[in-house]
C-alpha cells in the first residue's frame, strides 16, 4: 500500500525522539496516521563554568543517526520537520559557522533582567509589544544578558537561528526563522507579527541578525550534499512545522471545532486555549498569560507552569543517592500517600533552577507552616497534588479571560503516562480529562508536514486525522468536595506568594 511517509524530530528539554509517520487509507474518512518511534535519546544540559548549555552537536548527531536508521528500516520519508522547546537560539558568524554552544534557558545569566527592562519600558508596554508572560528565559532577556556581558559572540553574530531552525540549518544549509518559535522571543509584535526593531535598538540587540518569519507549512529545502553523502541517503526535504514543541502539540489535540482548553504536559505544563488573535489586555498580563503563535496563524493564550520538571529533578537527585525510581513507580508510590498533606506553588521561582529540588520542596512547606514531606513518595505526592490544583487555577483564569465555560480538559504529552496525575487533574477541575496522544508534539509536527504536502487542507482536517488515529483515555472527576477544600487552601498559598 502506498503511504505518504514523513519524519518528525521532537526535542524536549528532557529527551529527543525521531518518529516515522505514515498516512494510510485513501478516502478522507478512512485515512489514518500510523506512527513509529525509531530513535529516542536523552537531552542532557552541560554546565561549563558559570554557564549552562545545550549539547547541540550531540543532538545533531542523534538526528543524523535517526535519519540513517529511517532508511535502514526501509522507510522513505519525503519530508522531515524539527520541533524543540522554546526561546533558545544559536548565533552564526559571517562565514555561517555556529558561534559556540547555545545557552540553556535555565542559565542564570538572565537573573534580574525582567525587573531591569520593566523599569525602563513599563510592564504594560512590554506586554502589548511582546505578548508574553514575563519569564526569565524569554529570548529578549537572554540576548540582553549577552549584550550586558559584552559578549564577543554577539558582536560577531550575523544571523540568529532559534534552536529548531538552527538544527534544520545544520542539516540543510538553509536559514529560516519559523513563526511559532519567533513568538517565544518576546521580540515579535503579536499584532503586526513583525520584529520589534525599536526595542532591539534600545537594548543594543543587533536587528540585522533576525530573519523575517515564515509560517508552519513552508517548504525549506533538501538535506545538504554533505549530509546525504555522510549518511548515504537521498535528499529528504525539510519543512517548517510549528517548530515550537508546544505549538506542535496543540496542533495534534483531537478536539472538534468548538473552543477547548488543553494541558501540554511534559517538562513544562502549558495550560491554554486557542484564539484567532492574541489577547493583549491588562487582565491577561496580570494573570500572567502568554500569547504564542502556531499552525494556521492561530494564537495560543497559555500559561507556563513549572510542571514535571520539579519531579524530574527530584528523581535525578534520588538516583544520585542510589534510589532509582522510574516515573511509573513514583506515580504508584505517590498514590498510596495521603492527599493534600503538603502543597507547594509549583511556580515559586525557587523551583526554576536545577539541583537540590527535594530540599526546595521541603523548604517551601516549612516556610508556609505545613508538615514537611520526607520520603520520595511524600515529595512526589506533594508535587502531583499541587500541579493538579495549579491546573485548575489556570483553567479558571482562562474562563475569566475568555468568558467561556469549557466542559473538560485535553491532556497531551509525556506526562499523561502518569495516570495518577491525569486522575488528580480531573478531580481538581471537577470535569473530565481527555488524555491523548502522548506524542502530541511529534504528531503535530507530522500534521504540518502533511499540510505542506497538500495531504491535509487545514488545521481542522489535521486534528480530525489525529482524533481518528489515536485513542483518548477519559478520566472522570471524583471527590469534588475534598478537592474544593484543598483548592481553597491552595489559593491561600498562591495569595501569600504574591505578598
Ligand atoms: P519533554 O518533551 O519536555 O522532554 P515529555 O513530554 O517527554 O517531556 O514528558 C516527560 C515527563 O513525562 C517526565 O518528566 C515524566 O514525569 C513523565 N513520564 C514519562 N514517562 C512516564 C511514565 N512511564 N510514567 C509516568 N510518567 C512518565
Ligand atoms: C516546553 C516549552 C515551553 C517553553 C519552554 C522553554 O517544552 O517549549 O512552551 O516555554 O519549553
Amino acid at each position: 500500500e502506498q503511504a505518504t511517509t514523513v519524519l518528525a524530530f521532537d526535542l524536549g528539554a528532557s529527551s529527543g525522539r525521531a518518529l516515522i509517520g505514515r498516512l494510510t487509507g485513501s478516502d478522507l474518512g478512512e485515512r489514518r496516521l500510523e506512527v513509529e518511534e525509531i530513535h529516542r535519546f536523552p537531552n542532557v544540559a552541560v554546565q561549563v563554568g558559570r554557564h549552562l548549555h545545550w549539547d547541540i552537536l550531540r543532538l545533531l548527531q542523534e538526528m543524523k543517526h535517526a535519519l540513517r536508521k529511517a532508511f535502514q528500516l526501509g522507510y522513505k520519508p519525503v519530508t522531515f520537520g524539527v520541533d524543540t522547546w522554546g526561546v533558545d537560539f544559536g548565533l552564526l558568524d559571517a562565514n555561517g559557522e555556529l558561534l559556540g554552544n547555545p545557552y540553556h534557558y535555565r542559565d542564570p545569566h538572565t537573573e534580574g533582567l525582567i525587573e531591569e527592562i520593566e523599569a525602563r519600558f513599563g510592564r504594560g508596554e512590554l506586554f502589548r509589544q511582546g505578548g508574553l508572560q514575563f519569564m526569565p528565559f524569554n529570548t529578549v532577556y537572554q540576548l540582553y544578558a549577552m549584550k550586558k556581558a559584552a559578549s564577543p559572540k554577539l558582536e560577531a553574530a550575523r544571523t540568529l537561528l532559534l534552536t529548531p531552525d538552527l538544527l534544520v540549518y545544520l542539516l540543510t544549509g538553509k536559514r529560516v526563522c519559523e513563526f511559532s518559535m519567533a513568538t517565544t522571543t518576546q521580540l515579535l509584535h503579536p499584532d503586526t507579527r513583525k520584529w520589534n526593531t525599536a526595542l532591539m535598538k534600545e537594548l543594543g540587540i543587533p536587528e540585522e541578525m533576525f530573519l523575517g518569519p515564515v509560517y508552519p507549512g513552508t517548504r525549506i529545502g533538501p538535506l545538504s550534499e554533505e549530509v546525504c553523502e555522510e549518511l548515504a541517503i537521498p535528499a529528504v526535504e525539510a519543512v517548517a512545522v510549528a517548530t515550537h514543541d508546544t505549538e506542535s502539540a496543540v496542533a495534534a489535540i483531537p478536539a472538534a471545532a468548538e473552543p477547548f482548553v488543553y494541558l501540554v504536559c511534559g517538562t513544562w505544563s502549558l495550560v491554554g486555549t486557542e484564539l484567532d488573535q492574541p489577547l493583549l489586555t491588562e487582565e491577561a498580563m496580570e494573570l500572567e498569560f502568554s500569547n504564542e503563535g502556531g499552525v494556521g496563524g492561530k494564537y495560543q493564550l497559555l500559561k507556563n507552569i513549572m510542571g514535571l520538571w520539579i519531579l524530574q529533578e527530584c528523581r535525578r537527585e534520588w538516583e544520585e543517592q542510589g534510589m532509582a525510581f522510574s516515573f511509573g513507580e513514583l506515580a504508584v508510590m505517590a498514590e498510596q500517600e495521603e492527599p493534600f498533606r503538603y502543597l507547594i506553588n509549583p511556580d515559586d521561582l525557587r523551583f526554576f533552577g536545577p539541583s537540590n529540588m527535594t530540599e526546595k520542596v521541603r523548604s517551601y512547606c516549612r516556610e508556609t507552616g505545613q508538615p514537611v514531606p520526607e520520603s520520595a513518595a511524600e515529595v512526589a505526592r506533594c508535587i502531583m497534588d499541587s500541579l493538579a490544583l495549579k491546573y485548575r487555577n489556570a483553567l479558571e483564569q482562562i474562563e475569566k479571560l475568555t468568558g467561556k465555560h469549557y466542559g473538560g480538559m485535553h491532556m497531551v504529552g509525556g506526562g499523561i503516562q502518569n495516570k495518577l496525575l491525569c486522575g488528580l487533574t480531573a478531580n481538581a477541575i471537577g470535569r473530565p480529562v481527555w488524555a491523548g496522544p502522548v506524542e502530541a508534539s511529534a504528531i503535530g509536527n507530522m500534521l504540518a508536514q502533511f499540510m505542506a504536502l497538500g495531504e491535509c487542507a487545514n488545521l481542522e482536517e489535521a486534528r480530525q486525522l489525529s482524533a481518528a488515529s489515536f485513542p483518548v483515555e477519559i478520566y472522570e472527576p471524583a471527590d469534588t468536595d475534598v478537592w474544593n477544600e484543598a483548592y481553597a487552601r491552595f489559593k491561600q498559598l498562591l495569595q501569600a506568594d504574591l505578598n
